[in-house]
């Protein structure tokens, strides 16, 4: 009996020696990367807006967005929109992991960086400056354009074949 809790004990130790060993081995750079990043336009009457952006994690190890500051709001939030029966809604969520060398797309009708409490209006062709917040307490400071609200059904008209 006291040899097999020995042995269990030995084997335990051995695991989290290897365990701590590839963690070291893990690459700690920077290979996060925010791209196709932009905030919506204000909607006139509104102090809300959201921002979009592709997050890679080219690293070896999940990253997790824990949220974000800027000085064009003190309340932003992380967000993602869920059906509720017929009903499209959004709801908070505390973070967003992105996968070890995945990537993760906030977009309309998904996740979304939610910016409230604007103190002015964010117009098409400003820039606003965004601090993401790793869990890992590595910050990303960004520059993402102000754009207006993307109407797809524009595009897809686009399709008339003009003779
Ligand atoms: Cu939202």
């Amino acid at each position: 009996m006291k040899k097999l809790t020995y042995q269990i004990k030995k084997r335990t130790s051995l695991l989290s020696l290897i365990g701590s060993l590839l963690f070291s081995f893990t690459a700690f750079a920077a290979d996060v990367t925010i791209e196709q990043g932009y905030i919506r336009a204000t909607i006139p009457g509104t102090n809300v807006s959201s921002a979009y952006m592709e997050i890679k994690n080219t690293t070896n190890e999940d990253i997790v967005l824990i949220g974000a500051t800027s000085k064009v709001s003190d309340r932003i939030e992380i967000h993602e929109h869920v059906m509720s029966g017929e009903m499209m809604r959004m709801q908070q969520r505390e973070a967003l992991t992105i996968a070890a060398n995945d990537q993760v797309v906030l977009q309309p009708s998904g996740y979304h960086l939610m910016i409230f409490n604007l103190a002015e209006p964010l117009k098409v062709n400003d820039n606003v400056e965004l601090t993401l917040q790793f869990s890992n307490k590595r910050d990303i400071s960004i520059s993402l354009p102000v754009q207006s609200i993307k109407r797809k059904k524009q595009k897809e008209t686009a399709h008339h074949h003009h003779h």
